[in-house]
């Protein structure tokens, strides 16, 4: 039988000291390049990061297999068995200009179910995780349930990307949910818009276009807090390949699908 719990204390400790090496390596000069497009940005780091991750778990997990964003891991096909999702670093805009505002996002997929999420933002040394059935922490304290909000209380999480003309959504139909909400704000990495969604900070976390090691860990964070993730649409979201996603608590999540997302179709 599967022993989550050892699989959950080695992906911890394994964060935590990625995380140690990360803020190490801010003493020395970056080696930046470019990949899909000029803003789509990959570092040493990035690499360093991701393969150190995968030595450490082929060694002590060499059934399991490997999906992460730099393609050191394996390539897959199904979501069969058990699967690590790592992005290395989510939010490398962010560590390349700013150097705050980014983490490290782990997950542990069983036959596609979520079963341990864990979420690093590495400057603030703050930890989000969750296992499934356990409930969610932040820095060892439980996360509360999430309650219902008035839109006119919320806060949004949305990229300015999707508020421009773009070839994914009509802008236009995001308008109407950024003017009803209390504020507006957009952090640059997904994994930690989602834990801040689980954690209360954010009401919901809306993009057209991540991948599965951006949310993977998120989602399992928003599980235990009673929090979905769909596509924008409402629909399931799929592990593998590119997808839009949604997250907010279950009602509000309701309730802008159906006052705002989906009468302007
Ligand atoms: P990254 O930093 O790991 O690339 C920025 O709004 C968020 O979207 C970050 O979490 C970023 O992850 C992710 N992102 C940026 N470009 C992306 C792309 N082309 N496909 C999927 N996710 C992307
Ligand atoms: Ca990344």
């Amino acid at each position: 039988m599967t022993d989550w719990k050892t699989i959950y204390e080695d992906a911890k400790h394994w964060i935590y000291e990625a995380g140690e090496r990360i803020r190490e390596s801010l003493q020395q000069e970056l080696t930046v390049d470019t990949k899909s497009n000029r803003n789509d940005l990959v570092t040493n780091v990035d690499r360093e990061t991701e393969q150190y991750f995968i030595e450490r778990i082929k060694e002590k997990y060499p059934s399991h297999v490997i999906l992460g964003e730099e393609g050191f891991g394996d390539e897959v096909k199904s979501t069969d068995g058990i699967i690590w999702i790592i992005d290395p670093i989510d939010g490398t805009v962010n560590f390349v200009h700013q150097q705050t505002f980014f983490c490290i996002s782990i997950a542990v997929y069983e036959d596609g179910v979520g079963k341990v999420g864990l979420v690093y933002d590495v400057m603030h040394d703050e930890l989000f995780e969750a296992r499934k059935g356990e409930g969610a922490y932040v820095d060892g304290k439980r996360l509360n349930v999430l309650r219902p909000v008035n839109l006119e209380d919320s806060i949004l999480s949305i990229n300015a990307t999707w508020l421009t003309p773009n070839k994914r959504i009509d802008h236009e139909r995001l308008v109407p949910l950024v003017k009803v909400a209390r504020g507006f704000r957009s952090y640059g990495s997904a994994a930690l818009e989602l834990a801040y969604v689980a954690c209360g900070r954010l009401d919901a976390y809306m993009t057209m276009r991540l991948s599965s090691w951006d949310f993977a860990a998120g989602w399992v964070l928003l599980e235990e807090v009673g929090g979905v993730l769909t596509t924008v649409e409402g629909e399931p979201v799929q592990l593998l390949g590119q997808t839009s996603v949604f997250a907010a608590e279950r009602t509000t999540h309701e309730a802008i699908q159906r006052d705002y997302i989906l009468p302007t179709k």
